[in-house]
């Protein structure tokens, strides 16, 4: 089983390697989960049942009062969809979460960097229906001879000091342990995988096989936006992913609503069950899902929540939405801040990661709550997180 002493000990001093252009397995666990350890610390498995979070649902659905409504554009697509997208009109939105969201934990902070709520306008834009899968991520690759970051043997120079037998290629792969443990410390259940990357997603023994359909995973920034490149498309930007997460909706927890299950159905894949022993797979997926599983939003995008992390072009920081909301006035197609910042490691350069994975539980993350953030150290991949595109309409014939 995964635990802390099943690290290599030596490894762990890799820590101390910030300002490196590539982490290593310790320094990868870190970034990748730096946001999700606050979470864990303060909020237990013993917050309470599902019956819990949905009566906060109801609470926090009618103590909103911060959220304008949507107002789209009326302007229609500039052209036939392109293979695999669809069109988001653009228009003016509330941006962010309250701290109605954060009853859901039971703990304050979840929706902290994600406050306050903020006018903002984007263009309309093309985005991909689903998050880009393992089989075209291999048109890529075999197009273009591209290799991922998980993939490259990191090497002395990038890591002086480093003892030879760290320097091997690997990513960080999410392991249930035995038994209920204390949700302080996250090495219990990431490892350092060597030889997992987006073809071998648990590691050498594993492989794609059945899982063209499933979202690539193990892809740090550059290698999204390669791919991105390659297709003639771009990461979106916060603002873009949460107005077209949203799917035309205001002020809703979730994008589809403010009900986890309406009707008792289940809307994304994400964590049943007691976190990290055992996913109950009520949803239907104990672990990864193949992408359109679940019904799409308003805007006919699928897996806007859950089942992996999605990367967005933004810097990330954690005072960003207030900067914007001191302007006073709708901002306007927010590229994100100048420089990155999170007060929680300083000396790491992230980006924001949206939507959640299949690994959040309102035990301690519920970050498929449409508003909420995440962040994630740009060399750094997991097997929770992987990408979409978009495409600027103007860019379409
Ligand atoms: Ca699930």
């Amino acid at each position: 089983m995964s635990t802390r002493k099943n690290l290599p000990q030596r490894g762990r001093q890799q820590v101390t390697f910030h300002g490196t252009k590539r982490f290593p397995w310790v320094v990868a666990g870190v970034a990748v989960m730096a946001g999700l350890v606050a979470f864990m610390l303060l909020c237990s498995p013993s917050t309470g049942p599902a019956s819990t979070a949905s009566t906060n649902e109801k609470d926090a659905a009618t103590t909103k009062s911060a959220f304008a409504p949507t107002i789209p554009d009326k302007t229609p697509a500039p052209g036939p969809a392109p293979q695999g997208m669809v069109w988001i009109p653009g228009g003016e939105f509330s941006m962010g979460s309250d701290e109605a969201g954060e009853s859901l934990c039971g703990l304050p902070g979840v929706t902290r960097d994600a406050q306050p709520i903020h006018r903002v306008y984007v263009d309309g834009f093309w985005m991909d229906k689903t998050d880009v899968r393992n089989e075209q991520f291999d048109q890529f690759v075999k197009a273009t001879g591209y290799v991922t970051i998980a993939e490259r043997t990191p090497t002395k120079e990038e890591f002086p000091g480093a003892p030879p037998e760290n320097l091997v290629a690997g990513s960080t792969v999410f392991t249930p342990t035995a038994g209920p443990v204390p949700l302080n410390d996250y090495f219990q259940w990431w490892r350092y995988e060597k030889g997992a990357n987006w073809r071998h997603p648990e590691g050498s023994a594993s492989d794609l096989k059945g899982r063209e359909k499933y979202p690539v995973v193990h892809i740090a920034y550059p290698d999204a936006e390669a791919y991105a490149k390659w297709a003639g498309k771009r990461l979106p930007t916060e603002a873009e992913w949460e107005f077209a997460a949203r799917g035309g909706l205001s002020g809703k927890l979730y994008a589809w609503g403010d009900q986890l299950k309406p009707g008792g159905k289940w809307m994304a894949n994400i964590y049943e069950g007691q976190f990290p022993v055992k996913d109950t797979g009520d949803d239907g997926f104990a672990g990864l899902a193949p992408v359109a599983q679940f019904p799409a939003n308003g805007y006919g995008l699928y897996d806007m929540a859950g089942n992996v992390w999605q990367w967005c072009s933004d810097w990330y920081r954690a005072d960003y939405f207030a900067t914007l909301a001191a302007q006073g006035a709708v901002a306007r197609n927010p590229q994100g801040p100048e420089t990155p910042y999170d007060p929680a490691e300083p000396t790491e350069k992230k980006r924001v990661h949206r939507g959640g994975s299949f690994l959040c539980t309102y035990q301690y993350c519920t970050r498929y709550m449409v508003g909420t953030r995440g962040k994630g150290e740009v060399t750094t991949g997991s097997n929770h997180l992987g990408f979409r595109c978009v495409k600027t309409g103007e860019a379409v014939k």
